[in-house]
């Protein structure tokens, strides 16, 4: 096409959507320009970019009934998608048109895409995850629909109070919420609690009913996910509680109103609020009806499907896999079970061949205390059917491990879904292993050593089911979106074909890894968005940074394995050497902190509580003269994380190793050219290898080695008497300099380091410090720095969630993409 006519098709597409966001400024919000809020020109644009999408989703729907294609029926219960609109500008291209439309109305992009508030139907690392996969599976153009829990509120709003994290509600749905479309026709009931009674039916077979406690019904709510730039839109699913009419009725012609209400009010629940990770009792059995909830739904739902595409029960695993986001959703093995069974007349074996055809299962965790149990009495009590149904698989199960392994008890033992030991409960991760025909890690070092741990006697009871699929991230949330001035310049130097096509198209930048007029643009680049952080920082936190001094970032949940505190510790380290006046070879440095932790979760809201004490202290003392800071940026979440990842230098990754099962925020830092100092850990390991290990910083033990050092015996104390630079670290925290002169404070937190530092923060403190110091030399070469940032960028294309999710599609879902 030729210039003027790409021009005039774009003045076109300005004017058209200037007046549909007119038109629903009007008809849905009855507003006049004169009198709308910033939030009514949010809403209006929102409307105007879901209409685009919506011609999409009709047709995309319908291709969904062509029988011959597979659909792909993505489990979690959460997903972490980020706020819209500026995603769906991007994805439909119309993100330069929209800004003149809106700039022509008096308004500005910008104040717009901020009144959005997010959607924070996730955790951390495996919601968002989740939400880069629907976006690639919609710009790879399979056929998928992303299944999960419309929760009323999500992640908790973080606040800090003296230094200490204070949780408050996330009220996300307070405004409305114009992405989502309800289908109040699309409902299923859900049954929970009660017991079974057997009966023989008329052709004299043995039956189950399950005879339930209460009843609540799912509605679905439809949020369309836009495709890159392919007239692509994809669909997430997400189920809402509600009180089935019935049993309102019920209690109403009994005359028991307050009875009626009462039920309308528990079915709420069920959809109510995200589980942060650290469920009390009293949550469990919330949380368990929450996951057979939305499977029971989405597994309804996918009959339905099958129903409407005339296809037999026996054509299932053809039409339709589901993969289960960790062990959430493994519930879903013996619901299909019990629909087969219960609902569609199947027998076992038939019904076991189609289930294990169906599932596949992603492990995100190694952490044994992460792994998911129910007790026995709690899961009878909830889903009395279900657990008969798991007692009948794993007994069938263990038959086959009998007969092949005579005589081995303990590994029936250790192989069961049933915990024998204890207080007896279900094991989740190994049904949702058994009932697949697919599991898979999330990096190369995670798949390995769940072959070689966790589930070491089912990978050698079949270990050609058994994959590695490493995490990606979407480029166009994570550079396109959020990191326009980057996104300009290498699409000026190499075309924008990057975008969808990362893993081969990125590389081409590294021709110019060398070139000074390009280095100088990069380096300007990232100075820019550190300036625009540094503003941030001083309004949100109140704190003066230097955009000049090296920004060294972690964000990520607060958890020990994480480790922030082995970060805190050489900041203390460096503010002792300050005081000392033994500044030789200390960097300016940024220190810049986010992350939540979980209500309950005691050490991590203290190491929270440290990271702000530690910056009090040191950002007010004249003797530190700004050489370093220490900024705590609150409430972390994805809208945030568009300022932060796009302005560090230096990005924190730092677990002890074998405890990350691959991280995402490694590989949405080093897209954005920072560079990483890191461990042996997750993804960090495919990360160096692809950038170059000149080109990273790694320290510390390998995870063999933090096997090792457990097993012989690991003495922290010792590790502290030898080190004096530690020593005089921890004896600062201890002593009370950073919490003017309290010493009870943070007693807890040294305690549990000295005397039994469960993640080996003091055993790779030399490590990590002597790394660091690799790290400031390194920056005060300017040139050098930025080209190693340039080269890390080139080389990152193997993390965009495309290749990813074409991984998936070849080796586990066997469906076709683009
Ligand atoms: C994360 N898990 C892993 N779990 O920790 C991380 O290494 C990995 O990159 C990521 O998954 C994606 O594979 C994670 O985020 C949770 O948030 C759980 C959600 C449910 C409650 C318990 C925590």
């Amino acid at each position: 096409m030729s210039n003027t006519l790409v021009q005039n098709e774009s003045i076109n597409k300005t004017e058209e959507i200037k007046d549909s966001i007119l038109e629903h400024l009007c008809f849905n919000l009855g507003k006049s320009p004169r009198i709308a809020t910033l939030h009514d020109w949010y809403m209006a644009t929102a409307y105007a970019a879901r209409e685009r999408m919506m011609r999409n989703f009709v047709s995309y729907t319908e291709k969904m009934q062509n029988k011959t294609l597979k659909i792909v029926g993505y489990l979690s219960a959460e997903f972490l998608m980020g706020p819209h609109l500026g995603n769906a500008l991007i994805n439909l291209g119309i993100e330069n048109e929209t800004k003149k439309a809106i700039e022509q109305l008096g308004i500005n992009l910008n104040d717009v895409l901020e009144q959005e508030e997010e959607p924070g139907l996730g955790n951390g690392g495996l919601g968002r995850l989740a939400a880069c996969y629907l976006d690639s599976l919609a710009t790879l153009q399979v056929p998928a629909v992303g299944y999960g829990i419309r929760y009323e509120f999500g992640i908790f709003d973080q606040y800090i109070r003296d230094g200490w994290q204070v949780e408050a509600t996330d009220k996300w749905l307070r405004n409305g919420n114009p992405w989502e479309i309800v289908k109040p026709e699309l409902n299923y009931t859900v049954k929970l609690g009660g017991h079974t009674e057997s009966y023989t039916d008329d052709k004299g077979k043995y039956r189950v009913k399950w005879i339930p406690a209460s009843e609540i019904k799912g509605i679905a709510y439809d949020t369309p996910v836009p495709g890159y730039k392919n007239g692509v839109t994809g669909i997430l699913r997400l189920w809402k509680s509600e009180a089935v009419e019935s049993f309102d009725f019920h209690a109403f012609d009994k005359g028991d109103y307050y009875g009626a209400v009462h039920e309308k009010v528990f079915s709420e629940n069920i959809s109510k609020v995200l589980y942060p990770n650290d469920v009390s009792d009293e949550g469990k059995r919330l949380r368990l009806s929450q996951q057979y909830f939305f499977v029971s739904c989405s597994l309804q739902n996918a009959f339905h499907i099958l129903h409407l595409r005339g296809l037999s029960i026996d054509e299932f695993p053809e039409s339709m896999t589901f993969q289960l986001n960790d062990t959430h959703p493994s519930i879903a093995i013996a619901e299909m079970m019990r629909l087969l069974i219960d609902e569609h007349q199947v027998g076992w074996e038939k019904a076991w061949d189609i289930t294990k055809k169906t599932f596949a299962y992603t492990n995100h965790t190694l952490l044994p205390e992460a792994l998911e149990k129910w007790s026995l009495p709690l899961f009878a009590n909830v889903l009395p059917r279900l657990l008969e149904i798991i007692y009948e698989i794993n007994s069938r199960f263990l038959l086959t491990i009998r007969d092949k392994y005579p005589g081995d008890e303990d590994r029936v033992r250790r192989m069961s879904i049933i915990d024998e030991r204890g207080n007896k409960s279900v094991r989740m991760a190994h049904l949702a292993t058994i009932g697949s025909h697919a599991i898979n890690g999330v990096s190369a070092l995670h798949t390995k050593l769940l072959k070689q741990d966790v589930l070491h006697d089912f990978y050698e009871l079949e270990p050609d089911i058994f994959f590695n699929v490493t995490n990606g991230v979407t480029p166009r949330r994570w550079i396109k979106l959020y990191n326009p001035r980057l996104t300009s310049l290498i699409t000026t130097h190499i075309g924008e074909s990057w975008v969808n096509h990362l893993e081969t198209d990125l590389v081409k930048l590294e021709q110019y890894a060398d070139d000074p007029t390009f280095q100088q643009a990069w380096h300007d680049v990232k100075r820019q968005n550190k300036t625009d952080l540094a503003h941030l920082i001083q309004a949100i936190v109140g704190t003066k940074v230097n955009p000049d001094s090296l920004f060294d970032i972690q964000v990520k949940r607060i958890h020990e394995y994480k480790r922030q505190h082995l970060n805190v510790l050489y900041i203390a380290h460096l503010y002792n050497r300050i005081k000392q006046k033994r500044t030789d070879g200390i960097t300016p440095r940024t220190f810049i902190f986010g992350g939540k932790a979980a209500p309950g979760y005691v050490m991590a809201k203290l190491i929270i509580k440290l990271i702000n004490s530690v910056g009090e202290t040191i950002n007010n003392d004249p003797d530190v003269n700004g050489l370093i800071k220490v900024v705590f940026f609150p409430d972390f979440n994805v809208k945030n994380g568009a300022h932060i990842y796009k302005a560090a230098d230096l990005s924190e990754q730092i677990s002890t190793a074998g405890k990350e099962a691959s991280g995402t925020g490694n590989m949405k830092f080093a897209m954005n050219g920072a560079l990483t100092i890191g461990t042996f850990d997750g993804a960090n390991i495919e990360i160096m290898e692809c950038v170059g290990e000149e080109n990273f910083f790694l320290f510390g033990l390998h995870a063999a080695e933090v096997a090792e050092t457990k097993s012989n015996g690991y003495r922290p104390y010792d590790i502290y008497n030898s080190d004096e630079d530690l020593k005089q670290a921890i004896d600062m925290i201890q002593s009370g300099v950073f919490s003017h002169g309290d010493t009870g404070v943070f007693q807890p937190f040294v305690d549990t380091l000295l005397n039994y530092d469960p993640f080996l923060v003091l055993k790779d403190f030399r490590a990590y410090a002597e790394c660091q110091q690799r790290v400031s030399d390194a920056y005060t070469n300017q040139k050098e720095w930025t080209k190693m940032s340039i080269l890390n960028v080139a080389r990152m294309g193997k993390f965009s969630s495309d290749r990813s999710v074409k991984d998936y599609c070849e080796n586990i879902w066997k469906v076709n993409h683009a």
